[in-house]
């Protein structure tokens, strides 16, 4: 394991991505705005059904401006030596183009891969980021929020009269989605699962079988903590504090404090509440001194624009580490 955790922990400071169908809203609902934090669960706030979200935002999920090669860059003009990506949020709508069943098409929504028409735009960023130097990951939800046969299938969602799901079938959905992630883009460094509760442990995501099987896939890979399950490592490789330092840190452990630089993960238009430099930067070296890493995130929009108040802050960031930092 230590030779497994060896980048990791020489690491120190990674990007974190949030980038689906809920940037192209930007935390607003029908013109209405939605003030919880987290616009990434714009689909739970205002309580669409994922026919009506899917057909609304897709048009909008342009990525128009999308330049991975630019975010690369300023990544690691900020230092960081890592980036993990949401492959698919719960609203269970991918940026990496799946041929399991449902992702094609299905009866609800039509299909759940998002991106424009010949492109790939997980299979895009992971390339930018390998290119210039950097690890690469996915973050991956157990929730779907459209998927028929998903605990958490959103109740706005009509069901046919009289049908129950069958989680069996959405096991191995996720079992077919990982394994394309881990296998159609060359290595791959982290895989960031997201999440199990009280009531969805274990069993609940088939995990054993994924995991048993990715490591086979990638030997080199590191899991974080967010499946609970009967394995060896229960724990995963990583913790992952979420917006949170903790006081002491966490001994005997890696890992990693995932943080926004305003309030939300996806991106929203109405969260201004951005860091001052100096609160970030008092939380990045509070995590590191720590024994953490920290996973910066940025939630760029529906045309894959970061807002310029993340591009200004990872620039300022860059700037100290390059006085500060000779690695
Ligand atoms: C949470 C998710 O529900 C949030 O939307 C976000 O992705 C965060 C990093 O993890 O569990």
């Amino acid at each position: 394991k230590d030779q497994r955790m060896k980048w990791f922990r020489e690491a120190r400071f990674g990007l974190f991505i949030h980038w689906g169908l809920y940037s192209a809203a930007g935390g607003s609902w029908n013109g209405k705005v939605y003030p919880q934090h987290y616009a990434e669960w714009i689909e739970t706030w205002a309580n669409v059904p994922s026919k009506e979200y899917s057909e609304t935002l897709k048009p909008k999920f342009t990525a128009a401006k999308f330049k991975p090669e630019v975010w690369a860059a300023l990544a690691k003009e900020a230092g960081m030596k890592y980036m993990v990506i949401t492959s698919r949020h719960h609203e269970g709508f991918s940026i990496f183009n799946s041929k399991a069943p449902y992702s094609l098409n299905n009866p609800v929504t039509g299909g759940t891969n998002i991106s424009p028409k010949g492109r790939d735009l997980y299979g895009e960023t992971v390339a930018a980021f390998k290119k210039a130097g950097l690890k690469t990951g996915a973050y991956y939800s157990l929730l779907d929020w459209q998927h028929p046969d998903s605990y958490h299938t959103f109740r706005n969602n009509p069901r046919v009269p009289g049908t129950k799901p069958n989680h069996e079938v959405y096991k191995n959905y996720l079992y077919d989605q990982v394994k394309e992630l881990a296998q159609n883009y060359g290595k791959m460094d982290v895989l960031w699962l997201d999440y199990s509760g009280r009531d969805t442990q274990g069993e609940t995501w088939g995990t054993k079988r994924i995991l048993t099987d990715l490591i086979k896939w990638q030997p080199g890979i590191i899991v974080n903590n967010r499946f609970w399950d009967g394995l060896e490592n229960k724990n995963g490789d990583i913790g992952t504090p979420e917006k949170y330092v903790p006081p002491a840190g966490l001994p005997g452990m890696d890992w990693e404090v995932s943080h926004t630089m305003n309030e939300s993960y996806g991106y929203s238009a109405h969260d201004q509440n951005w860091k001052s430099y100096d609160k970030m930067m008092n939380l990045f070296l509070e995590t590191v001194s720590k024994g953490g890493n920290f996973l910066l995130n940025i939630g760029p929009d529906g045309e894959g624009q970061i807002p310029e108040q993340g591009v200004k802050i990872l620039k300022e960031i860059g700037a100290w580490m390059k006085v500060n930092n000779e690695a």
